[in-house]
């Protein structure tokens, strides 16, 4: 811990040096970044939830290398300062044989859920915790209809969306709701929730009309537990993605999802190969958040999403749109990183402080890699490397000056993982603190067993606006 502390403590020197030099007036210092895996080879793709309950309980749930089995679990007690850390889904816990893409929602009352994926069944299993994450049951296997799983024999290619992929799970308003890409189209189901560990039974699920091949999909929930999922065509390539949601009006009532509402074209495809992010390729990577506050924007739901602005010219920016009306129109679009280069900015992550309204919109950014080895740069070649950036709102829809969140930079192709850092990061924002996830191989704390450049570990921090 004392080499973090030092390593705070030069940043803010620096930072009070570029103040005094008019380079870097009004900065926002770096928040003390936390290594929370400290594990040898790689992680990435992070979920993590904060527990309303219980603010100083975190939990963060994420993938591990391939070809090792199950996935990295690390609950905290105290903020995000310390974490117990472990390997689950090995095949012998109630986890069962795990895969990959782990998605984690804490309710109200401190139910726990986590969702991901089995390496063989085309199930998505739901895993509660009530006691924040120490132990958990397999509450539900969410299944697909049969009529939606014709290709799987014939296709059985993990990670391409021919049968269950790329779920995730979301509370609010006394429901849990998962959505997942069914072998082709979006399919959701909902369960309801009405305190400490009681959770009513998943209904049968629906299909969100129209979502053929849309995928890399979220869900949020209403005030009045209305449900929206949204999701990107087309699943593949390097053009045109298109972003749908969905409203289903009534949420576990009787009413279905309505036709599918367009909002956006990005650019994006679904496997659009930038410079920072060289062998996985990215997604638009859109994300809801539903202002269920009761504050001055109660209602309104926000729709975050990365555009490419010229077709493969991999700049890359950050956008954020609001609606209403559940869906029916939605706002021009803000960006919101305020860079004036023409780097990538991706993977972003949207989260809404349900105890203020407040957003905060988190994202891998590669802007300080200018290629001269200097900040920013690992390698030399520009736009190869990647920080992590963040802002806020506290207006429903515009946002602050950016600012910096990892206190290193990061080159994912250095560490081998195979798909950088993953599809997606990690943020979730309640009670004033931001806490994000993501995935990092500066070793910036000095904590990675690894070293500096060699494999990814899982870092966190607390920023506050
Ligand atoms: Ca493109
Ligand atoms: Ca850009
Ligand atoms: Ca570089
Ligand atoms: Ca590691």
């Amino acid at each position: 811990m004392r080499s973090i502390v030092r390593v705070s403590s030069f940043l803010v020197i620096v930072l009070l040096v570029l103040s005094a030099t008019g380079i870097a007036s009004a900065e926002v210092p770096i928040p003390e970044n936390v290594d929370v895996s400290q594990r040898a080879g790689n992680e990435s793709e992070e979920a993590i939830a904060i527990n309303p309950a219980n603010p100083n309980n975190i939990v963060i749930f994420t993938n591990i290398a391939e070809g090792a089995a199950g996935m990295f679990l690390a609950v905290s007690f105290d903020g995000g300062n310390t974490w117990t850390r472990r390997i689950v889904g090995e095949g012998n816990d109630v986890f069962g044989d795990t895969c990959c893409d782990p998605s984690a929602a804490f309710d109200e009352y401190g139910n726990l859920f986590l969702s991901y994926l089995y390496n063989v069944e085309n199930t998505v299993p739901i895993a509660l915790s009530t006691d924040g994450g120490l132990t958990f049951e397999v509450i539900a296997r969410i299944g697909a209809p049969e009529s939606l799983m014709t290709t799987k024999a014939a296709r059985d290619e993990r990670g391409l969306f021919h049968y269950v992929d790329q779920e995730t799970v979301t509370t609010g308003a006394g429901e849990v709701w998962v959505t997942f890409n069914a072998g082709g189209p979006m399919f959701a189901a909902g369960a309801p929730v009405t305190g400490l560990g009681q959770v009513g039974a998943f209904d049968s699920g629906q299909v969100a009309p129209g979502t053929n091949n849309c995928t890399y999909g979220d869900i949020a929930i209403g005030p009045s537990g209305q449900v929206m999922q949204v999701c990107t065509l087309t699943a593949t390539g390097q053009g045109g993605g298109k972003i749908f949601v969905n409203v289903d009006p009534d949420g576990l009532g009787p009413a279905g999802f309505g036709d599918r509402i367009f909002v956006a074209a990005t650019h994006v495809g679904g496997f659009d190969f930038i410079p920072p992010q060289p062998d996985r390729s990215v997604d638009a990577e859109s994300g809801l958040a539903w202002d269920r506050s009761g504050g001055p924007h109660n209602g309104r739901v926000y729709l975050v999403y990365s555009k490419e602005e010229k077709n493969e010219s991999d700049d890359t920016n950050i956008y954020v749109r609001y609606s209403d009306d559940d869906g029916v129109t939605w706002s021009s679009p803000v960006r919101v990183n305020d860079d004036q280069g023409v780097n990538s900015q991706f993977m972003p992550k949207i989260s809404l402080d349900q105890t203020t309204g407040k957003i905060a919109v988190a994202w891998y950014d590669s802007r300080a890699d200018i290629g001269t080895s200097g900040a920013g740069d690992t390698d030399g070649v520009p736009n190869s490397d990647a920080q992590f950036w963040g802002a806020f709102s506290d207006d429903g829809g515009t946002f602050t000056p950016n600012f910096q969140i990892s206190a290193g930079t990061s080159n994912s192709r250095i560490s081998g993982n195979g798909i950088d850092y993953g599809d997606y990061d990690g943020l979730s924002f309640h009670g004033g603190v931001a806490h994000p996830a993501w995935s990092d191989n500066s070793n910036s704390t000095r904590d990675n067993p690894d070293g500096t450049l060699a494999k990814l570990d899982i870092y966190t921090a607390a920023v506050t606006p």
